[in-house]
């Protein structure tokens, strides 16, 4: 691998922000390709925060530095990415269900899928599904993503669903869901396509979306 590529590479996993901002303006200054930065770099990167937190390497700060550390750097890249034109794995919006304010979570989701490739609307907190709704009718949107951490807003995620499906545009778009008391069998009962219990996961499940 390029020797900047790797780099940027460690910079992220490292979580070492400020230093991926600065190697990310050195590589594109040494004339490297933007989307091998991305994908080789950045994106690489994100996969192994990932798969370091799966087996119980990372926990949530180091997840939270490394993305930190992933935005930074894409943050150098996104004029040029928009110039070349590059397609994203998919658009997604997400937000935290009407009632909810809680957006550690749904940010580190958010983040993931970003570092993924995907391109983010994020609609904030205490989103109302008809807010969802008129997003999702405005157009351009794959996936609709609800987070909720509260017992008393997981029924806003149902709420959702219902309000896309009376607007008649539940077929047009997947919905997935997490959050602390979400589950799969939840996500089952209430008409959600997938269902993760973390945001390395959402990264796979939104991917498996994409495709089916
Ligand atoms: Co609140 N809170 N809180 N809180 N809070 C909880 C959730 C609670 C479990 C604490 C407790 O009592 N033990 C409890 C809920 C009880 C329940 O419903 N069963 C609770 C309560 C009761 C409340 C209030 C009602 C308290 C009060 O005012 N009396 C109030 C409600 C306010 C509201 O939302 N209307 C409240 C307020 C707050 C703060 C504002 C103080 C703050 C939120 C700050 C913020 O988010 N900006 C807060 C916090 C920090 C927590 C705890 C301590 C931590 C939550 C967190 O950020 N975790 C929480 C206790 C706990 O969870 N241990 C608690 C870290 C975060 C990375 O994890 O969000 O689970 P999490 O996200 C994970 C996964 O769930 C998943 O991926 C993430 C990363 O792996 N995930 C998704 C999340 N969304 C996903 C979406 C996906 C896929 C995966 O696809 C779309």
């Amino acid at each position: 691998m390029e020797e900047l590529v790797k780099k940027i590479y460690n910079g992220v996993l490292e979580g070492q922000h400020k230093q991926v901002a600065v190697d990310v303006q050195a590589a594109l200054d040494a004339g490297l390709n933007p989307v091998l930065v991305l994908n080789e770099g950045m994106i690489a990167a994100m996969a192994e925060v990932g798969r370091l937190f799966e087996v119980g390497e990372y926990y949530v700060p180091e997840m939270l530095i490394s993305a930190r550390a992933m935005q930074t750097g894409l943050a150098v890249l996104k004029p040029l990415l928009k110039e070349a034109d590059v397609k994203p794995a998919g658009r997604v919006i997400i937000g935290t269900v009407k009632g909810d304010l809680h957006d550690i979570g749904k940010n580190l989701v958010a983040m993931m899928l970003e570092g993924a490739g995907f391109e983010i609307k994020d609609m904030g907190t205490d989103v109302s599904p008809e807010k969802f709704v008129e997003t999702v009718k405005g157009g351009g949107v794959d996936i609709v993503a609800l987070s909720a951490l509260l017992t008393t807003t997981m029924p806003n995620m149902k709420a959702t669903i219902d309000a896309l499906k009376a607007a008649g545009l539940r077929e047009k778009v997947k919905v997935m869901i997490g959050g602390a008391p979400v589950t799969d069998s939840y996500a089952q009962q209430i008409g959600a396509d997938g269902y993760s219990p973390d945001a390395s996961r959402a990264v796979n499940l939104a991917k498996s979306l994409i495709k089916g």
